[in-house]
């Protein structure tokens, strides 16, 4: 299942925690990142060298685990800044972020969560500015218990005040040229040994050429979503089209079933996943729209499905092969979407080699693309 001689970045890999542990030294070194998902993660010795999240979520159908990586190109280089892990080559680097609320104290206006985003993206951008990697493409964030209250506010309300204040006082944009996202929340766990899975976890991938951020038609950009959902927007873009060398990779963020602004079809796990569908279609055809020489479609992607419920699973996949159709690549992992009202969202990733595009020989890849 790994192509191991084709080079490029758009070899994103779903293997279970097991298969991931056994592969080579060799192979693990020429990564730049993982991401793992699973109720109980192992400590990874590939974590010494490769930047992990360790995401506390099961998998859904199959196996419980699922680590998904990124290639770099030639031989990465790792560091550590504060507290983040990263690495990279010339074109791409990926970091992870783990920080502990506990870390942190509420003042009088800020609450420890607040804080800990806002530590969190002040870290990231003082990397990227150190590092000259201008551009944030994608960011995933994942927190306990995201639809809580704490400290007499909404977890991910408290989150997205910390997340603007950073962009704010790094002089970055908050409307517009914002990165692809998506935020998740997992349920805590009371084990004092494992307290460090609890904690805030965000890990990126920024890179050097100016991205295509795309919104949704369908949609009020997050950006510009009203008061009622907090007193600071949500900092994100729908989607991403970045160039890496000859590969053109899409990052569509994390998406569920909003129109305009509201959640439809509150108590229907089948009509969401198919408002959420038409929102990706929305997305993609927008992207073909700005970048004349994209054409992305439903079956290019490779799909990462967050779902509320676990008895939901079986509908969403049914729903989503009906949309889809055979060619159909997801994975579905159990998370709380950052709305109470939301049962599923929905991320995926595709790439496009340019190179591939113009030659005669398709490799056809069946693996590449998601992460
Ligand atoms: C939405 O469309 C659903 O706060 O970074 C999706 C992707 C969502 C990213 C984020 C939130 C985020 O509003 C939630």
């Amino acid at each position: 299942m790994i192509n191991a001689n084709r080079k490029g970045y758009l070899k994103g890999m779903n293997l279970s925690i097991s298969e991931y542990l056994n592969q080579s030294e060799q192979w693990k070194n020429s990564l730049l990142g993982t991401h793992c998902y699973a109720k109980n993660i192992p400590r990874l010795n590939a974590e010494l060298t490769v930047p992990t999240t360790r995401i506390p979520m099961a998998r859904l159908g199959g196996e419980g685990s699922l680590c998904g990586v990124w290639q770099g190109n030639d031989l990465p280089k790792s560091g550590q800044y504060e507290n983040i892990n990263y690495r990279y080559d010339d074109n791409l680097l990926f970091g992870v972020i783990v920080l502990s609320e506990k870390m942190f104290d509420a003042t009088m206006d800020k609450t420890p969560l607040q804080l800990a985003s806002e530590r969190a993206y002040n870290q990231i951008f003082s990397l990227l500015d150190k590092l000259s990697f201008p551009y944030l493409f994608r960011i995933w964030n994942y927190m306990a218990d995201i639809n809580d209250q704490s400290s007499g506010l909404e977890r991910y309300v408290q989150f997205n005040l910390g997340r603007q204040d950073a962009f704010l006082s790094h002089g970055r944009d908050v409307v517009g040229n914002v990165p692809a996202a998506c935020a998740l929340g997992f349920k805590s766990t009371f084990d004092e040994e494992n307290s460090d899975q609890n904690s805030l976890t965000i890990s990126f991938l920024a890179g050097r050429v100016e991205p295509l951020n795309i919104e949704n038609p369908r949609q009020i950009s997050a950006y510009q979503y009203p008061q009622q959902y907090g007193p600071r927007s949500p900092t994100f873009s729908r989607a991403s089209l970045v160039t890496l060398g000859s590969d053109e990779i899409l990052f569509v963020s994390g998406t569920a079933s909003i129109v305009g602004h509201a959640s439809l079809h509150p108590d229907d796990v089948v009509a969401q996943t198919h408002e959420t569908i038409n929102n990706i279609s929305a997305v993609l055809a927008e992207v073909n729209r700005r970048d004349n020489q994209a054409r992305f479609e439903l079956s290019d992607l490779h799909y990462t499905v967050y779902v509320r419920h676990i008895d939901d699973l079986d509908p969403i996949r049914n729903e989503l092969q009906h949309c889809v159709g055979n060619k159909l690549k997801a994975v579905y992992l159990q998370a709380n979407v950052c709305r109470q009202d939301l049962l599923l969202e929905i991320e995926a990733t595709a790439g496009h080699s340019m190179v591939k595009r113009h030659s005669t020989t398709d490799s056809n890849d069946s693996n590449h693309g998601r992460v």
